[in-house]
């Protein structure tokens, strides 16, 4: 990927999605050093009171020792967006014309043109598409590394693949996880607010909307009924994941046209590559396009 054609802008924002994870952070950053290092004046951004999230790494405060710009829904037609962890607009800056690149390691919402590889995190895609042309620090490195462990959830993602393991091996890290798995992984607080925002997305769906969440939990069955009925009483369509780190499966409650649907898997299951798919078979099934 060549990014020289950004040359032509005086300023460009970096900025990943809603509810920002670690991987929407940390391929922020390396994006905005990457622009910098060739003359282009970049920063990366949120926007503005929609920056709360409970990560599932602990330290990731520590880890990230600088603070995003923050701005406004009514500022945001002043600039131009170069998107990171997402390609679906509605997910950060609603308006596609204000976009002049996009990463991402999910799959089309049909919105924007961007560039896609399947791995397990964005971080990893950038580090990949310019290994050979810009010199990553150490910092960064160990940011594309925690980034990685957060989107996989140390490895344990269905998503997580052989090339994620070869990019780990070529970042310089151990590709055995368990130790920084007891370390770093942190389970979402069980409340009602993270019911709402822990992984918040809107995701369209052949034409659908859908809410959706997810939680990271440790032997919580007794805690799980509050979040069904959570997902049950949502006034729209809904995604909400319980991912159960102690017997390390995911159990989907998918609320679809005022119907409670539940899919479990015996594995921890990726939103954007197992369950939306699964998601979108049942509603074509159902003859629900729009
Ligand atoms: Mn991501």
């Amino acid at each position: 990927m060549n990014l020289d054609y950004l040359k032509e802008y005086d300023y460009v924002v970096v900025m990943g999605h809603r509810n920002p994870d670690m991987d929407s952070i940390v391929s922020s950053i390396l994006v905005r050093d990457i622009l910098r290092s060739f003359g282009v004046k970049s920063d990366f951004a949120v926007i503005k009171n929609s920056n709360s999230f409970d990560s599932n790494i602990k330290n990731m405060n520590d880890l990230i020792d600088e603070k995003p710009l923050e701005i406004s829904a009514e500022e945001i037609g002043e600039y131009k967006f170069f998107l990171v962890d997402h390609n679906d607009v509605n997910q950060s800056i609603k308006k596609s014309n204000l976009v002049v690149g996009c990463i991402d390691h999910h799959l089309s919402s049909g919105k924007i043109d961007y560039y896609y590889k399947d791995l397990g995190a964005c971080a990893l895609v950038i580090y990949d598409l310019f290994k050979d042309k810009y010199d990553f620090s150490q910092k960064h490195k160990k940011l594309i590394y925690f980034a990685f462990l957060s989107d996989t959830n140390f490895g344990k993602s269905s998503r997580y693949s052989i090339s994620d393991e070869r990019l780990v091996k070529e970042l310089g890290y151990n590709t055995n996880y368990d130790n920084h798995f007891k370390k770093y992984f942190k389970e979402t607080k069980i409340s009602e607010n993270n019911f709402k925002e822990s992984g918040f997305k809107v995701i369209d769906i052949n034409g659908i909307e859908f809410e959706s969440s997810f939680l990271n939990v440790v032997n919580k069955e007794d805690k799980k009924e509050k979040y069904i009925n959570f997902v049950k009483e949502s006034n729209c369509n809904y995604i909400g994941l319980w991912y159960d780190f102690g017997e390390e499966c995911t159990f989907t409650y998918v609320k679809l046209a005022g119907e409670l649907l539940v899919l479990k898997y015996d594995f921890i299951a990726s939103r954007a590559m197992d369950i939306i798919p699964d998601v979108q078979k049942i509603i074509k099934d159902r003859k629900m396009i729009t």
